[in-house]
């Protein structure tokens, strides 16, 4: 574990951050690219260990330079468009960012025969779109519906399947629900939970969209965390992709009666009709990565209260 070279693009964001803060604890000594068009640097740790770059990704010479120059030891490829109304809105953009600059961070892996113990690739459930299938295995059917799942499910092929055909240590994750501290809560379609929460925090009102019944797979940060460490670290599985979440669907209306008792506090809730696209429910099944020794640690309960007492 002691004194590894790690890249984490998309350091200065939400998940981004978060391992960060472990890689530091680790001792590791780390370099994050951000062009911070949703990250913060504040979301980033003061440390001699962290070196911070504000740049795109999609900037081929800086990224090849850095690649060569640093011959990191681990690489996280976080860096992304993370919303899906967004990528609607900028497809092309979104592509360049979501699919062509990881693929030439591939690329150059390949051509300079670089030495990574392993890279890790951020895919999302978006990639299984409206298929109704429960809970959601790897290998069920993918149905991606907007740009930013065809990128994701496209990147996530190449690099399984770059790291297979020239040999490169590559794996990919799937996140579901991802909600924790530091998740920025500034689009309208930020992750459910940052908007609960900011609603919560500004005594404003919360849009439910549909009835609130629709129900999701939310993951604790820390919880993620501890799933991309153990998938690069010391780990030999590659070439896999794997479901990120608790294995467990809460709804909507759950989740806002947990959080009223947990913050004594009651949400002004405004009712509107269903999200159009939305899916109504959502979980995975996470066997592949419990066999490797994954185990979530947090409840609702126990990451909404960590989460809630993280802002205020
Ligand atoms: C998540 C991902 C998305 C994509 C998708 C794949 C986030 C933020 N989004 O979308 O990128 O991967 O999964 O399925 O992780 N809702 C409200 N009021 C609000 C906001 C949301 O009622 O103010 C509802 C929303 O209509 C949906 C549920 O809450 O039914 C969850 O919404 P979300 O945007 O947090 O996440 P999701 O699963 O739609």
């Amino acid at each position: 574990y002691r004194l590894s070279k790690v890249l984490v693009t998309g350091g200065a964001g939400f998940i981004g951050s978060n391992l960060v803060d472990q890689l530091v604890e680790d001792g590791d000594q780390i370099v994050v690219v951000d062009d911070l068009s949703m990250g913060l640097k504040e979301n980033l740790p003061d440390s001699p260990q962290v070196t911070f770059y504000q740049h795109s990704i999609t900037d081929h010479g800086f990224m090849r330079q850095l690649l060569i120059d640093a011959r990191f030891d681990y690489i996280y490829l976080l860096a992304a468009v993370a919303s899906v109304a967004d990528s609607v809105a900028r497809p092309y953009q979104t592509h360049q960012i979501n699919q062509e600059a990881n693929i030439y961070i591939l690329e150059v892996l390949r051509k300079q025969q670089l030495p990574v113990k392993k890279v890790l690739f951020a895919s999302s459930a978006a990639v299984y779109g409206n298929n109704p299938e429960l809970p959601k295995r790897e290998d069920s059917t993918i149905d991606p519906l907007t740009p930013y799942a065809i990128d994701k499910f496209a990147t996530e092929r190449f690099v399984i399947d770059y790291g297979r055909l020239y040999n490169l240590p590559t794996v990919a994750v799937r996140f579901f629900n991802v909600y924790g501290p530091k998740q920025n809560p500034k689009s309208p379609y930020s992750g459910v939970l940052s908007l609960i929460t900011q609603a919560a925090r500004h005594h404003s009102s919360f849009t439910i969209f549909g009835d609130g019944s629709q129900t999701r797979d939310f993951v604790y940060i820390q919880d993620v965390i501890q799933a991309l460490r153990l998938l690069t670290k010391n780990n030999p599985v590659i070439h896999q992709v794997f479901n990120v979440g608790t294995g467990k669907h809460i709804s909507l209306n759950h989740v806002i009666k947990v959080y009223e008792q947990l913050i004594d506090y009651q949400f002004k809730l405004i009712s509107k009709p269903e999200r159009t696209g939305d899916i109504k429910h959502s979980y995975a099944n996470i066997s592949r990565l419990l066999s490797l020794g994954y185990k979530p640690r947090y409840t609702i309960e126990s990451g909404l209260k960590l989460y809630w007492e993280s802002i205020k």
